[in-house]
């Protein structure tokens, strides 16, 4: 259930008719077996192989949608999870992708409460922010279907304005919720000189690119995430557009021109010195 990768504990679940007697055979508990787990108790002991010690580790006993399940807490990283997922995988288990361990819709399709509901616990790991992660559990816990009852609710009361304001509010909302799933992408464009490397600095705290009083300092394009008053961007720095006799200039500059065509939002800095226009 953990994603692969350096960790304090690495969670593998594993739910199905025989998973009881699957852990029997490589789970070692410290007082007893998994199979003489009760309902929500958690066990200490050991995964091995045949008399050898793969992972000291806590096993927990769950019931999932009438199917029993077991969860064990082995140590983290890459090595210890691979060597116990290893060792159900000889003792029977299949192993499959994470995803198929979130709950599923139960029909109604994806704008049901459950298809929503699906659909927000599975963005939940990829959150990029707190107010992303605050967003999708408030829309796991029904905020959608909330606001359509509200709505329902003014309709059948015949106050049909009041349940126009609510939907239009509603959709206001929607671009705020992409946007916290998929940084828009903010590219910081303009004549060479004017600041844009700065003032990715600024908003990055710290000194990731360089800044130098010669014009034509950036050449490649950096982007990097900012999360700004909770939401999440990617700010694209670029080198300054000129026209230019240079090889390398023009090819910079070629890659800053195309940024401007795919970027989600311009933001066009100028030398305030030169005045307007
Ligand atoms: N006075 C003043 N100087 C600034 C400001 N922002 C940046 N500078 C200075 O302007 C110079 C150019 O800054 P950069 O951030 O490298 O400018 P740039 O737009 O990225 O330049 P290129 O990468 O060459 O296109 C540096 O010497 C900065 O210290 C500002 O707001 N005021
Ligand atoms: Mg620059």
């Amino acid at each position: 259930m953990t994603p692969p990768g350096e960790g304090g504990i690495g969670i593998i679940a594993l739910a199905g008719a025989g998973a009881a007697r699957l852990l029997d055979r490589v789970f070692v508990g410290t007082r007893r077996g998994a199979s003489e787990l009760p309902l929500g108790a958690i066990a200490h002991g050991t995964v091995r192989r045949q008399a050898e010690v793969v992972d000291e580790v806590i096993v927990a006993r769950l019931q999932a949608e009438a199917e029993p399940r077991f969860e064990v807490n082995c140590h983290g990283g890459i090595v210890a999870v691979r060597a116990v997922l290893r060792c159900l995988e000889e003792a029977g288990a299949r192993v499959v992708d994470p995803s198929q361990f979130m709950p599923r819709a139960r029909g109604g399709g994806p704008l049901s409460p459950s298809g929503v509901r699906e659909r927000a616990l599975a963005a939940l790991p990829h959150a990029l922010t707190r107010l992303g992660a605050a967003m999708l559990l408030h829309q796991a816990g029904g905020a959608l279907g909330d606001e359509v009852g509200r709505v329902c609710h003014l309709l059948d009361a015949g106050r049909p304005e009041e349940a126009a304001a609510r939907l239009d509010a509603a959709l206001e909302m929607a671009p705020l919720g992409r946007a916290l799933l998929n940084p828009p992408k903010v590219a910081l464009l303009g004549p060479p000189n004017v600041g844009k490397s700065t003032l990715l600095n600024a908003l990055l705290h710290e000194e990731r690119v360089i800044v130098h009083h010669e014009p034509g300092t950036t050449r490649d394009v950096v982007a990097e995430t900012v999360s700004l008053g909770g939401v999440p961007f990617e700010l694209m720095d670029s080198a300054g557009i000129r026209a230019t006799d240079d090889d390398l200039e023009r090819m910079a500059v070629d890659r800053a021109a195309d940024l401007a065509a795919r970027c989600d939002v311009a933001l066009v800095l100028f030398d305030a010195r030169d005045g307007p226009g």
